[in-house]
């Protein structure tokens, strides 16, 4: 069978969740690290973003369209539960992951320690301060949500864990948010109970952009 590949550096949060996909179910591939707007990821992406896949003749960009793809081309437990209403549940949790979460915490906010550590500046202070008020309602909220069961989502880990996973990673990553997850500890315990597991642990990034780029 054709070599299947993940694109995109190590550090993407969403890279990282194709990477947890692939490992949970037990899906060998080859991971291919490359930047954003780079040739490989702009034949692939139109918008030239993290990650893209190859198998074959088929290439898919958008972490949830190559999970997808994933879960049905291959056998293998699956992050994706069957149960129809757990399964939109899941959905669910990874629609507010990628379009509440990471454009605020990651994008906005994280963003103002890596594009400034790329650039071999301090993080971008005032990009900081006017972001944490908007994300600090985000926390009791997340908090909440995982009090329950330790997970997201019933009782086992799900592919909306494998998506808030590598976000929570980032907040206890610096300072202002590292503060608003030990002000939620069911939150903060998920973190470090996801953490430890085995395909987080295996794919989880070498370094952390905004620390190496400072060295
Ligand atoms: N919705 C996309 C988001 C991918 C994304 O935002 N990737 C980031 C890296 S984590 C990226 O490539 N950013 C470059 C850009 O937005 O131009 C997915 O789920 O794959």
């Amino acid at each position: 069978m054709a070599d299947l590949q993940i694109i995109g550096g190590s550090p993407s949060n969403f890279v990282w969740v194709t990477r947890i996909f692939c490992t949970e179910k037990g899906v060998p591939y080859s991971h291919v690290q490359a930047m954003p707007h780079t040739p490989e990821v702009d034949a692939i992406h139109p918008f030239g973003k993290v990650p893209v896949m190859r198998h074959g003749d088929v290439t898919l960009c958008e972490s949830r369209a190559i999970c997808r793809y994933i879960d049905s081309a291959f056998d293998g437990p699956s992050l994706m539960p069957r149960d129809p209403v757990i399964a939109a549940q899941v959905e669910q949790w990874v629609s507010i992951v990628c379009t509440t979460l990471d454009p605020l915490w990651i994008r906005q906010y994280y963003a103002a320690y890596v594009l400034t550590a790329r650039a071999g500046k301090e993080p971008d202070r005032a990009r900081i301060d006017e972001t944490i008020p908007k994300m600090a309602p985000h926390f009791p909220i997340m908090e909440r949500a995982v009090a329950k069961t330790g997970h997201l989502v019933g009782e086992n880990f799900t592919l909306a864990d494998a998506y808030l996973t590598p976000v929570l990673f980032y907040m206890n990553a610096v300072p202002e948010s590292r503060a608003l997850l030990a002000q939620s500890p069911q939150l903060a315990a998920y973190l470090e109970r996801h953490l430890s597991r085995e395909s987080i642990q295996e794919t989880k990034p070498p370094f952390l952009v905004h620390e190496m780029m400072r060295r």
